[in-house]
């Protein structure tokens, strides 16, 4: 099998697939229609693309976990919303049966095997465990009231609880990492319980957003250390914070950075890298649906700048929820958070000028 030819092949098929296997669905299911009504409909059509993606992710990585994750992150997701998982399990057979007959025999098989995969897992996974494993049993308080004020829409206090940390001695990427990350986590698992609305979730975003860059401003910063950091999301990576906090971090410990922000193609990647020059890339994915993206990205950078080229560092949630996946990718190093990003940087860096 082709790997790259499979991924156009998948990925060309997506817009027909959205179409196709919901409206089997409503045939096999009467009433599911009316009962989702016009937003689940939509959802739906959005879902079986999303299905999509994580086999590309999974095909990328080598086995199914990807997929199985994406399986039981859904299942949560469409239980709240009075979705049952018989219903999710069906729309994976349902696209399998599709993909049979438009892609090549082994491709097929090998999509079929991880969708099978995916749906004997339903239930028995617990959703997202590479986030699990990073959270903390229960907030600290400080992250618990910061919490409370995004949820309540009270943007001075969220700031000033901060800033009086900031002032009592925490430095930024501490506040960052272990106050207001955790909060932003509980957000998501709210957010997936449907117990918040998507218009919160951006709220409390651009609150955090706000209250990092006033911290910022008061942040100590380190002498310059001569090395040269740049940062970005890879393409389709619409969270914006995680990377801000690893900028944030190398900044003020004397690293000349610069941060290009979330869904940057990668050619904007490669521009930026032949003129910055810099001696290290991180670059962040928060859902394992990118690493198609990342791995292209890496094979760009290696084919344009060869020996030359600056050590690539991976990050984000999709990173740390599958371990392995930075060297599979062959990227050079990963990091679980700012704070890691940060450490490990500087104990990698010497071994570059041996
Ligand atoms: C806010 C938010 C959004 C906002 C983002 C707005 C913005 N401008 O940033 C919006 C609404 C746009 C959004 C969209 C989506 N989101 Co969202 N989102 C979140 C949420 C609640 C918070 C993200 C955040 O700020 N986290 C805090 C930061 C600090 O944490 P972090 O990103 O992990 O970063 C740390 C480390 O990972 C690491 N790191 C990060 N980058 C890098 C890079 C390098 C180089 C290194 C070394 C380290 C590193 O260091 C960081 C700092 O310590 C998360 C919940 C969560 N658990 O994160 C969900 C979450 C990530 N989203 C999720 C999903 C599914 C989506 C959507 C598909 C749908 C939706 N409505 O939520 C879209 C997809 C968008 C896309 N293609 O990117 C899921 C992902 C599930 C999964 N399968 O893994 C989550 C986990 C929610 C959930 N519990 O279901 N989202």
């Amino acid at each position: 099998m082709n790997l790259s030819a499979t991924l156009e092949r998948l990925c060309s098929l997506s817009t027909e697939a959205a179409e196709v296997v919901p409206a089997t669905l409503y045939r096999k299911h009467p009433g599911l229609r009316e009962a989702i009504g016009p937003r689940g409909v939509a959802a739906c059509r959005t879902d079986i693309g999303y299905h999509i993606e994580y086999l590309c992710a999974a095909l990328v990585a080598g086995h199914s976990t990807p997929f199985v994750e994406y399986a039981n992150w859904l299942s949560l997701v469409l239980r709240s919303r009075q979705i049952r998982d018989d219903v999710l399990g069906e729309s994976f057979s349902l696209l399998a049966d599709f993909l049979a007959v438009n892609l090549q025999t082994d491709e097929a098989e090998a999509v079929a095997k991880i969708m099978a995969d995916g749906r004997a897992s339903l239930g028995s996974h617990p959703a997202l465990p590479g986030i699990s494993r990073l959270m903390p049993e229960t907030l600290s308080s400080d992250a618990k009231s910061y919490l409370d004020s995004l949820l309540a829409d009270d943007r001075k206090t969220a700031a000033s609880s901060i800033i009086e940390r900031q002032r009592e001695g925490s430095s930024l990427v501490t506040l960052e990492t272990r106050v207001i990350q955790p909060a932003m986590y509980e957000v998501g698992n709210l957010w997936q319980k449907n117990l918040i609305s998507v218009a919160q979730e951006h709220l409390a975003t651009a609150i955090s957003q706000a209250v990092m860059a006033e911290a910022f401003s008061q942040a100590e910063f380190a002498e310059p250390n001569g090395h040269r950091a740049l940062f970005a999301n890879i393409e389709a990576n619409h969270h914006a914070l995680g990377l801000r906090m690893v900028a944030d971090a190398f900044e003020t410990s004397g690293w000349e950075t610069r941060c290009l922000g979330t869904n940057v193609p990668s050619a904007t990647i490669i521009s930026q890298i032949d003129a910055m020059k810099p001696d290290l890339i991180g670059i962040s994915a928060s859902l394992p649906s990118q690493f198609v993206a990342l791995s292209k990205l890496i094979e760009m950078v290696t084919a344009e700048f060869g020996q030359q080229r600056p050590f690539i560092m991976l990050g984000g949630l999709a990173i740390n929820s599958m371990p392995g996946i930075a060297e599979h990718l062959r990227a050079d190093i990963s990091a679980a958070d700012a704070e890691a990003a940060c450490r490990i940087a500087a104990e990698f860096r010497p071994s570059k000028n041996d």
